[in-house]
């Protein structure tokens, strides 16, 4: 190799180390974008809900653009039942459709029978949990998580894509509890450019 060879060589290995760090502080702040979006909603219900009716939860989904939520909860807070009886079960759906108001509101009368009055099922609602207090009567600490499976998310970002977003609650026994809770975080959803992006540096890498 000549001198003009090393030179050269010397050269390129340069400008690759000089190309890298420029990349490394970018990638720095994509890093920070890309960080989980915490989002949290809760709501308390004077009395408990009763038996005798169903309950929508209408909420404003503020999913940032260009994110898609990645997790999912759904808390029911120190729940319990008027007292343990057969079938009084508490049915929480996610619902494929908006309520026509937002917030906590009673939808309509099932006279504590009907089963789960929001039919979940494949292109429709999806339940999220079904609950039976096997204790009844008075609170006991316990908290009723549900954590959505892929299905659900998948329902929860398309419904949340027109900002808004629903549970139905059906319980076929008067429930009480502290608050619901819902929670959900959110990520970047890669552009095309960042997976180009992620090819070159690959190479670059190489030359360095
Ligand atoms: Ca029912
Ligand atoms: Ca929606
Ligand atoms: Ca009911």
């Amino acid at each position: 190799m000549t001198y003009k060879d090393i030179r050269k060589e010397r050269h390129n290995k340069d400008r690759a180390q000089s190309i890298i760090a420029a990349i490394v502080v970018i990638l720095g702040a994509l890093t920070v974008t890309a960080t989980a979006n915490p989002f949290s909603k809760s709501v308390t219900v004077a009395g408990g809900i009763a038996h005798q009716y169903y309950y929508t939860w209408g909420i404003e989904s503020n999913v940032p653009s260009g994110e898609t939520i990645d997790s999912a909860t759904f808390t029911y807070v120190n729940v319990y039942d008027w007292k343990n009886e057969l079938g009084d079960k508490l049915y929480t759906n996610l619902l494929s459709s908006d309520p026509i108001s937002l917030g906590f509101n009673n939808a309509d009368w099932d006279g504590q029978g009907g089963g789960n009055n929001f039919n979940d099922g494949p292109g429709g609602n999806l339940l999220i949990g079904e609950w039976e207090d096997p204790q009844g009567g008075s609170p006991y600490s316990h908290n009723e998580t549900y954590i959505f499976d892929n299905d659900q998310l998948n329902l929860l970002n398309t419904s949340a894509a027109d900002g808004y977003v629903g549970f139905g609650i059906d319980p076929d026994c008067h429930y009480y509890f502290e608050e619901i809770e819902f929670s959900y975080t959110t990520s970047v959803i890669p552009a095309p450019g960042a997976i180009l992006f992620r090819k070159y540096w690959c190479r670059l890498s190489r030359l360095a």
